[in-house]
C-alpha cells in the first residue's frame, strides 16, 4: 500500500513531520544541540519531546519504549558527539532487535567540506556495525523518503536500529511535495518443506528437548511455544542469557535457564537425541568453559528470523522464520506424543519474615516478589544476583520481564523508564519494578531525572553489595586474582536519586522495604530504594 499523505507539504520539515505522524511516531527521545535545533524549532503541538540528559539514556529509554509499545521509536541525537555517547546502548539495541530510528543533526551542507566544529565527519561509518542502515541524504528533498526507507529497514526482520544524519540547513528547503507512506511485513514465514523435515525429526525423536529464546517473546509466541511443547511432551529450557522470557516459568514442562558456557550447557542436554532451539542464538556464551556445543548424538535444529544468526551457529540445521509462525507450523505437524515426566519447578523460596543484617540478595528478592503488585513488570540489571532474582521471581505472564542482549551495563535503568512510559501511554499501566546493581545504577543514572519529569511511579531497587561482584566471580573462574577496580565504596544512591527529583530511601529491614515499595505506587515520581545486602560472590556457572 502506498499512501500520499500530504500533497502540500511545503518544506522538507513539513513532509518529514507528516510522515512521522502517519507512522504514529510523535514522541521524540533526544538530547539536543545546535545541529538539531532547526528540526525541533516550534515543535508541532501533537509531538512530544522526551529529554534524556545523556545519550546512553536517550537510546535505552527509546529501546524500552519501543519494546513495550511494540512499535518503532524515534531518537534525535547531537551529531557525532551525541552518537558517540549513545554507541554502547546502540550496540545493545541492535542485539535486542529493537526498531529504532536514530537521527542526528549534521553541520550545514555549505561548510561540510571544511569540517567545522561539530561536524559528523564520517556519519555513515560511525554507527556501524550496530545499525542495519546508515545514511546521509544526498539532497535535502530526499530526507522524507530516506526516513521512510529507514523505518522500513528498521522494522523488517531481524528488526534493529538504523541511522540518519540530517544536515541542519535541510529543514526549510522546499520538499519534493509528497511523502509516500509504505508498510512492510514484520514477520517472515518459514519454508513449509523445511518445517515438515523439522517436524518429522521432532516426532521421530526418542527424547526431544526445546530451547526457547527472546524472539519467541518478541513475536508474541508464548501460546505457540506452549502448544508445541505440550504436543511433544518435551521439556523446555530458556536459552542462555535470554533478554525476554520466552515461556511461562510456572509451566510443568519448564526446566529453567540453560547456563551460558559450552561444557555445562551441553551436559544438561545429555540424553536428548533432538534439540530444537527457537528464537535464540546457538548459543549465547559468557565464560569459556570447554566442552562440546551439544552432546555427541544430539541433533540440533535451529529456528531464527535472522539469516546471519542461523549462519553463525557452529552446529545444527537451520530454518529461517519468525519464531511464533515457525512454532505454530511445527505444532501443526507433530502429532501428540506421550508427555515427558512433569517436573514442577521448585516454588520460589517463601519469605520467612526475618532478614539477616544485612539481608542476602535472595531474601530481598523473595520479599519483592511477595509484595509486587499484580501484573508487575520486572526489569533486571543485577549481574551477580541474576540467578537469585530468577529463582525468587518466576515470570509467568508475557512481556513482564526485560533485560539486555549484549552484556553492556547501563541499559535497564533507562529502559525501565521507557517501558513505564509506554505502559502509561498504552493505558495498560502495568507497574514497573527495576532491580539494579549498585555498580550498574551509575552508568545511565541520569535517566531517573527523565522519569521524574514524566511523573512515572517506578520502583527502582538498588541492591548494594558495594562491589562489582560478578567480576569477582569471573576472576575466580579465570584464576585472575588481584584485579583492581572491583570495589565500590562511598556511593550514595539515595542522595543521587534525590538530586534527580526522585523519592529515595535506604531500607535495611523487611518492614521498611514493604512500606516503601507499597507506597511507591501512589507517588508520581520514581522511588529509589537503596538496599544493602550481604556481599556474595556466587559461582558464575
Ligand atoms: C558498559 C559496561 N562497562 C563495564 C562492564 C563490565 N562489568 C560487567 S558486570 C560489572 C559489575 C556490575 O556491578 P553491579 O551492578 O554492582 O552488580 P554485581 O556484579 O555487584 O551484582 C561490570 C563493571 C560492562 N559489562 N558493561
Amino acid at each position: 500500500m502506498t499512501t500520499i499523505v500530504n500533497q502540500r507539504a511545503a518544506t522538507v520539515r513539513d513532509a518529514t513531520f507528516d510522515l512521522l505522524r502517519a507512522y504514529g511516531m510523535t514522541t521524540i527521545f533526544g538530547n539536543v544541540g545546535s545541529t538539531e535545533q532547526p528540526f525541533l524549532e516550534n515543535l508541532p503541538a501533537d509531538f512530544r519531546y522526551v529529554l534524556g540528559l545523556q545519550e546512553a539514556s536517550v537510546i535505552a529509554m527509546a529501546d524500552g519504549f519501543a519494546q513495550a509499545a511494540c512499535r518503532p521509536a524515534l531518537v534525535n541525537l547531537h551529531t557525532g558527539v551525541g552518537l558517540g555517547n549513545a554507541m554502547g546502548n546502540l550496540l545493545t539495541a541492535f542485539q535486542n532487535r529493537t526498531p529504532l530510528i536514530v537521527t542526528a543533526g549534521q553541520q550545514t551542507r555549505e561548510m561540510l567540506l571544511l569540517e567545522p566544529y561539530l561536524t559528523n565527519v564520517d556519519p555513515t561509518t560511525m554507527p556501524r556495525p550496530w545499525v542495519k542502515w546508515a545514511h546521509e541524504p544526498a539532497r535535502p528533498q530526499d530526507v522524507p523518503a530516506a526516513l521512510m526507507r529507514a523505518i522500513a529497514a528498521a522494522l523488517q526482520p531481524p528488526a534493529g536500529p538504523v541511522f540518519l544524519s540530517l544536515p541542519l540547513d535541510d529543514w526549510d528547503k522546499p520538499s519534493a511535495g509528497r511523502a509516500a507512506v509504505r508498510t512492510v511485513a514484520t514477520r517472515v514465514a518459514p519454508d513449509p518443506a523445511r518445517v515438515r523435515e523439522f517436524a518429522d525429526a521432532l516426532e521421530r525423536a526418542a527424547s526431544p528437548v526445546l530451547i526457547y529464546g527472546a524472539a519467541v517473546a518478541r513475536s508474541d509466541g508464548w501460546a505457540e511455544a506452549t502448544a508445541l511443547a505440550e504436543a511433544l511432551g518435551a521439556p523446555v529450557w530458556a536459552a542462555p542469557a535470554c533478554e525476554r522470557t520466552p515461556f511461562p516459568e510456572d509451566h510443568p514442562l519448564y526446566r529453567g535457564a540453560l547456563p551460558w558456557a559450552m561444557g555445562p550447557l551441553s551436559e544438561l542436554l545429555e540424553g536428548h537425541d533432538v534439540a530444537l532451539v527457537a528464537g535464540a542464538p546457538v548459543f549465547r556464551y559468557y565464560p569459556y568453559v570447554a566442552g562440546p556445543y551439544v552432546p555427541a548424538g544430539t541433533r540440533l535444529l535451529h529456528v531464527s528470523d535472522d539469516p546471519a544468526e542461523a549462519a553463525r551457529a557452529p552446529v545444527g540445521d537451520s530454518l529461517v522464520g519468525d519464531a511464533a509462525l515457525s512454532l505454530a507450523a511445527l505444532a501443526n505437524h507433530v502429532g501428540e506424543r506421550a508427555p515427558a515426566p512433569l517436573a514442577r519447578r521448585r516454588p520460589p523460596p517463601s519469605h520467612n519474615g526475618s532478614w539477616g543484617v544485612p539481608p542476602t540478595a535472595a531474601q530481598v528478592f523473595a520479599a519483592l516478589h511477595k509484595i509486587r503488585p499484580a501484573h508487575a513488570i520486572l526489569v533486571d540489571e543485577s549481574p551477580s544476583n541474576h540467578a537469585a532474582l530468577h529463582t525468587a521471581w518466576p515470570v509467568t505472564e508475557p512481556d513482564t520481564y526485560y533485560t539486555f542482549a549484549s552484556g553492556g551495563l547501563g541499559w535497564s535503568l533507562p529502559a525501565a523508564v521507557g517501558i513505564a512510559f509506554a505502559e502509561r501511554e498504552s493505558g495498560r499501566n502495568r507497574p514497573v519494578v527495576a532491580v539494579i546493581g549498585d555498580g550498574s545504577f551509575q552508568y545511565s543514572v541520569q535517566s531517573i531525572w527523565s522519569a521524574a519529569q514524566l511523573r512515572l511511579p517506578i520502583l527502582l531497587v538498588v541492591v548494594r553489595n558495594g562491589d562489582y561482584a560478578i567480576l569477582k566471580s569471573f576472576a575466580e573462574l579465570e584464576r585472575t586474582p588481584g584485579v583492581p577496580g572491583l570495589d565500590l565504596p562511598g556511593l550514595d544512591a539515595v542522595s543521587i536519586a534525590k538530586g534527580y527529583g526522585c523519592d529515595a530511601a535506604r531500607v535495611t529491614n523487611l518492614d521498611a522495604l514493604e512500606r516503601a515499595a507499597v507506597g511507591a505506587w501512589s507517588k508520581d515520581v520514581p522511588t529509589v530504594l537503596d538496599v544493602p545486602i550481604v556481599p556474595e560472590v556466587p559461582p558464575l556457572v
